[in-house]
């Protein structure tokens, strides 16, 4: 037996799985964090078609705030993340954190660092903390973290922080996933030059400097300052200078967050532009594991003749 949207509906009285899922969003909802991390784990699983059944995840309850804290490895993301936590619940904020892990060398001790810096909010119910890998993905994004957000929606936090890592291009998608876009950039690395090369001055709507007790700090704001001076920024941009291991300057951050809130329409959300980077994101996610279960089978050259013409007529219907 199925209802209208394709899950199986028990006969038996017992929870079938999907009835399971929709037991997940509702308690969710009600901000059950136990509930959301199992929500998220069987997204991951299961994919765009079965989690956009659920309406809640197709149309969420809440738009919430998504903050995109962004920038190079070790530039100090998860300390500043860790402190902006503690700020927002001194001001009885509820939040959300995804951070989304490299596909480079450092995701291992990204995770492990992660969970070590966050520990301390981990027994604070105005908090929930969540890693995703970053499987299924072209960019520096995983696909499954669009639908996650879309999950994190429906928890209704107060304000929701992504952690991305990259350099170039891949730190460019966040600009999809969140409504406000921190870059963070340290002195005496280049970054500064890095980061024009590769467009974030153009998708920043803030930038941190951190690690401004090291020497550099002031050159690197200047330049930045300079940098965007010349550009022709669609909208201005704030630049706050941190030391994240020191608590400095988190205050001023944190208030540039906040105000930044204020001015935010849920309904951006609904931009054809937002909805179309997603649809990329999930359709790619969907017709990559459809080309890895067609790898599997490629034996010999009339397999693989075989297989690539009927995945290339498959597709095009
Ligand atoms: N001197 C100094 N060190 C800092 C500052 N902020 C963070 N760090 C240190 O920089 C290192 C990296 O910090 P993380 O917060 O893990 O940086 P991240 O950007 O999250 O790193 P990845 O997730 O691996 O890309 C840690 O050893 C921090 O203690 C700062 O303001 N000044
Ligand atoms: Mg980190």
């Amino acid at each position: 037996v199925s209802d209208n949207l394709g899950n199986k509906i028990s006969t038996k009285g017992r929870y079938t799985r999907s009835d399971e899922v929709q037991s997940y969003l509702d308690a969710t909802e009600k901000g059950d964090f136990r509930s959301l991390a199992k929500l998220l784990t069987w997204i991951e699983r299961n994919g765009p078609e079965k989690s956009l059944s659920y309406k809640q995840l197709a149309a969420p309850p809440q738009v919430t705030f998504r903050v995109g804290i962004t920038g190079p490895p070790g530039a100090g993301k998860s300390t500043l993340i860790g402190e902006l936590i503690q700020q927002l619940r001194g001001r009885g904020l509820k939040v959300g954190v995804l951070a989304v892990d490299p596909s480079s060398p450092f995701s291992k001790g990204a995770i492990l660092g992660d969970r070590i810096r966050y520990s301390e909010h981990f027994n604070d119910d105005g908090v929930f903390i969540r890693s995703v890998g970053t499987r299924g993905s072209l960019g520096g994004l995983s696909a499954s973290s669009y639908l996650m957000l879309r999950a994190f929606d429906c928890a209704k936090f107060d304000i929701v922080l992504i952690e991305t890592v990259g350099v170039g291009q891949t730190e460019l998608e966040i600009i999809n996933v969140a409504d406000f876009v921190s870059v963070v950039l340290v002195p005496e690395s280049g970054d500064s030059i890095q980061a024009m090369k590769a467009g974030l001055t153009e998708i920043a709507d803030l930038f941190i400097v951190n690690k401004s007790d090291r020497p550099g700090a002031e050159g690197l704001k200047n330049e930045l300052r300079a940098t965007l001076e010349l550009g022709e920024n669609r909208k201005p941009v704030e630049i706050v200078s941190t030391i994240a291991t020191q608590k400095n300057g988190i205050d001023e951050l944190c208030e540039a967050l906040l105000k930044a809130q204020k001015s935010f329409e849920p309904k951006s959300r609904l931009l054809p532009d937002r909805l179309k980077s997603e649809a990329k994101a999930l359709l790619r996610w969907v017709v990559e594991d459809q080309i890895e279960a067609q790898l599997a089978t490629i034996q010999d050259s009339a397999s693989f003749v075989q297989k690539v013409t009927e995945f290339s007529r498959v597709i095009s219907k």
